[in-house]
């Protein structure tokens, strides 16, 4: 691999009101209890990691007065958006000084924010969202009220015009074309989203496709349809993996990836070096045992040490070792 460093930011985003359930907001610092740093690390000097802690916000009056003339039968509409409008901000920060950067959630309504705030730093690029759910709902669609399941619908161009009280010209101009988007791992889609999926011609590989073709034709048919000039984002939600290595998240589905599926997808994305930000989110520490809750965090390290480092064919480092041993 390249002599030169890799540089990489860390933001956390502990974020809940997306959804409706307590917790979520505890993945950034958890993870960090539990080593990340090290883990990311994976003991290659030529990583330089930057944590910039956990993200802050405030509401203003603006956007209260959004929510209450046009966005008042969703919930924490006001709270999504200044969330959202800090991470553009940050995202952008991160990527003037590093060469990738990593979103923890958080539920993922932040996905709107770290992919928006990846856009205008790096206007060609694609998104992989890899999630058990497409999270497109708009505003008039939306079963739940719950703005986690709808952030994709603020970055594609083709849908921006449902959004058009929230002043997303303003904060986010560059926005997202709807081929440069591939969803993996997909099995619980509500069916306004799949008439929003199929009348754009969404690309998305549901878990039925990849039981068809498997892992790797999912890769190679998802990296021909992306711009190969392009960056890549991969905004992974632990939901994707099935619920028994991830049990511990809002809204788990069974019969999704395995850990081993998950990863191998992760290091595909990895090895084309272009993915230069990642989202992890809605791990939720409060759902499940303890046990539950380890192997929820655990998984979740496993996916992301492979995106930024660690290689289960050996570490990349082994050719700057000392030698002198044999
Ligand atoms: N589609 C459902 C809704 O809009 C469920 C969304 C669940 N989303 C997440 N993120 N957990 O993928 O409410
Ligand atoms: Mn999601
Ligand atoms: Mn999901
Ligand atoms: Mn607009």
């Amino acid at each position: 691999s390249a002599a030169v460093n890799q540089t990489l930011g860390i933001i956390g985003v502990p974020f809940g009101k997306g959804q409706s359930k307590q917790g979520v907001e505890l993945a950034p610092d958890l993870l960090r209890e539990n080593k990340l740093r090290e883990v990311l690390q994976n003991g290659d000097e030529r990583l330089v990691i930057t944590d910039y802690g956990n993200l802050e916000y405030a509401v203003d009056e603006r956007l209260l007065q959004q929510q209450r003339q046009h966005y008042h039968h969703i919930r924490n509409y006001a709270e999504f958006m200044a969330c959202n409008r800090a991470l553009i901000e940050q995202v952008q920060l991160m990527l003037q000084k590093n060469s990738q950067f990593l979103t923890i959630g958080g539920d993922h309504a932040i996905g709107f924010g770290s992919v928006a705030g990846h856009l205008q730093h790096t206007p060609n690029l694609s998104l992989v969202w890899v999630d058990a759910h497409a999270d497109i709902n708009l505003h008039t669609t939306s079963q739940s009220g719950n703005i986690h399941g709808m952030p994709v619908s603020f970055l594609l161009q083709q849908l921006r015009a449902t959004w058009q009280h929230a002043a997303l010209d303003e904060i986010a101009p560059n926005c997202l074309p709807k081929d440069q988007l591939v969803y993996i791992g997909l099995r619980d889609i509500d069916p306004y989203e799949a008439f929003i999926l199929n009348k754009f011609g969404i690309r998305y590989y549901a878990m039925d496709s990849i039981d068809r073709v498997g892992v790797p034709k999912i890769i190679e048919m998802t990296l021909d349809a992306l711009s190969p000039q392009n960056k890549i984002h991969v905004s992974f939600d632990i939901d994707a993996l099935d619920s028994n290595v991830a049990p511990s998240t809002g809204t788990a589905v069974r019969g999704g990836l395995t850990l081993r599926e998950g990863i191998s997808i992760v290091e595909a994305l990895r090895d084309t070096n272009r993915v230069q930000g990642m989202d992890l989110v809605e791990i939720n520490p409060k759902l499940g045992s303890e046990s539950d809750v380890r192997s929820t965090v655990e998984s979740g390290l496993e996916i992301l040490k492979s995106m930024f480092g660690y290689r289960r064919s050996g570490a990349r480092h082994w050719s700057n070792l000392d030698t002198g041993i044999l």
